[in-house]
């Protein structure tokens, strides 16, 4: 069981993590909230909990690593690595501008990203060979891998699936951000791959689902996910796209919808209910 301090401050990281990505997009410019916002528990744990990374390990060898394979989901990956220290907060007011250091999607000269992601389905083969590389090094580092749901439709994430199983690569751990809603409409109606649990089992994955947004069974699936040693290992993650905003949450308008002045002060609102509810329960 973990402390629930530890777990009431994930969730205060989270938080932040997600008001960052809404001041990020501010108004009358598009922004992804929803893939954004499915993401910010799991990117608390592994950034503020789970990891071997910070600003002081960007060159360690050693330092665990994070693709994320669904770039354009980069505003809560910026706002983690920008809580980590890894580049001033002003950047956060100069994303996607020209001349700004954070582009649409994530881009190796940022510092703390670790690979260019966003056209979707490479994340997976870019991990797969990272692990094989840090293996041969003997090098103890692991490989987080994030995909999405819609983004499963990719030929080539399943060729690496199958490499990965192949050369017992169980050093990476994958996860799949099961948030049930891609660009344009339900990822059911636009391309169905049903039973990915099985699939991802049947090319010889350890497979478990949890419940996205608990901090608490993130940990607790990290941990036994790194104890398989036979086999990669995806966590399926039960998330809601849009999560923690009222109007966003499983709506496709927002995969990258523009926030009006309205939307953008309701979505503060929201922030700060959230933040007095935390405080209550002794979160800062
Ligand atoms: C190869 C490729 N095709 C199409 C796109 C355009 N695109 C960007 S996001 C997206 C939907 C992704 O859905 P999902 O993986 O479920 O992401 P999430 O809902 O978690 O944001 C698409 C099709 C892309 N980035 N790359």
């Amino acid at each position: 069981m973990i402390d629930e301090a530890v777990i009431l401050k994930l969730h205060t990281i989270a938080l932040k993590l997600r008001r960052d990505v809404v001041e990020m997009i501010g108004t009358g410019a598009a922004g992804h909230l929803g893939g954004s916002a499915s993401l910010a528990e799991l990117m608390a744990v592994l950034y503020f909990h789970t990891m071997h990374f910070g600003k002081d390990k960007l060159q360690d060898p050693r330092r665990d690593r994070l693709l994320l394979s669904k770039g354009h989901a980069a505003l809560i990956q910026y706002a983690a690595l920008c809580e980590l220290g890894c580049f001033p907060r002003e950047e956060l007011k100069r994303v996607k501008k020209i001349n700004g250091l954070l582009q649409g999607h994530p881009d190796l000269s940022i510092p703390g990203i670790e690979g260019v992601t966003g056209s979707l389905g490479q994340g997976l083969s870019i991990g797969l060979g990272m692990a094989l590389a840090l293996r041969l090094d003997n090098n103890p580092a692991r490989v987080y891998v994030v995909m999405g749901d819609g983004e499963q439709s990719e030929g080539q994430l399943w060729e690496a699936a199958m490499a990965a199983s192949n050369y017992k690569a169980s050093n990476i751990t994958a996860f799949l951000d099961w948030n049930k809603v891609q660009a344009t409409g339900p990822t059911g109606e636009i391309f169905s791959i049903p039973d990915l649990d099985k699939k991802w089992r049947a090319f010889g994955w350890d497979v478990r689902i949890i419940p996205g947004h608990d901090p608490q069974k993130i940990i607790e699936a990290v941990e036994a996910a790194a104890e398989v040693k036979d086999r990669p290992a995806l966590i399926i993650l039960d998330t809601i796209k849009g999560r923690g905003f009222s109007f966003a949450e499983g709506n496709a308008a927002y995969h990258n919808g523009i926030f009006t002045e309205e939307i953008y002060a309701q979505a503060l609102k929201e922030l700060d209910a959230r933040e007095a509810e935390l405080a209550a329960m002794g979160g800062h």
